[in-house]
């Protein structure tokens, strides 16, 4: 194999091996105001495309009436947003379920029913929830939630409180992308420096071969 083929079977292996999970954050933490709505956002700036879906996690999540509350993750440049829950326990008209926040909450595939876990009221096991939307305890599928897009970009994480006399806070939250295969340049440089050492030794070493 010649150097210059060698390089190219780098760059060919090379996004493979980069492909996989990139977080962002923490963004900041807020109070959520009395039928009020606050957010904080979270940039990204690696260049792939989401493939396989992401998943949003709010840490140190405090509400005493979860049905007061309404969760929006939104991509800020291309406007695209995604309902995380929507007054868990209202079905067209009340106040919707009386249960707790009070801990750290993934919204992500693969995740339990908020509703069903709101359902008895009092402290919603923290843990990891599917998406959920408005008046229906069907909760979503987010496996394909906004694959293609991309991942670069302002992420706003929006918490409205629908309803007086019950408020909450959270203290930062994060984000996770699955995203498809782009070398980073900044990885893909090390690693031709180490191919193109390696030959360089290889050269080398073989007026001493016995052959
Ligand atoms: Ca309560
Ligand atoms: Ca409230």
């Amino acid at each position: 194999m010649n150097r210059y083929l060698a390089i190219g079977v780098l760059f060919a292996l090379a996004p493979g091996a980069l492909a996989g999970v990139i977080t962002g954050g923490p963004g900041a933490g807020f109070s959520i105001p009395d039928s009020g709505s606050a957010f904080s956002d979270i940039t990204i700036t690696n260049p792939a495309a989401i493939a396989g879906g992401l998943s949003v996690t709010i840490l140190g999540f405090t509400h005493t009436w979860i049905g007061d509350l309404i969760g929006t993750l939104q991509h800020v440049e291309s406007g695209t947003a995604q309902t995380l829950f929507h007054r868990v326990g209202r079905v067209s008209t009340g106040f919707g379920s009386n249960a707790d926040f009070r801990g750290d909450y993934t919204f992500g595939n693969g995740g339990a029913d908020l509703w069903a876990a709101a359902a008895g009221g009092g402290l919603v096991p923290p843990g990891l929830y599917s998406a959920s939307g408005a008046d229906s305890a069907a909760f979503l599928d987010l496996s394909n939630f906004f694959d293609g897009e991309a991942a670069a970009g302002t992420w706003r994480l929006t918490l409205s409180d629908n309803a007086g006399g019950d408020i909450g806070a959270i203290t930062g939250w994060t984000l996770g992308m699955q995203v498809s295969d782009v070398p980073e340049p900044s990885m893909a440089i090390p690693l031709l420096a180490a191919l193109v050492g390696g030959f360089a030794l290889c050269g080398r070493a073989r007026p001493n071969a016995s052959v």
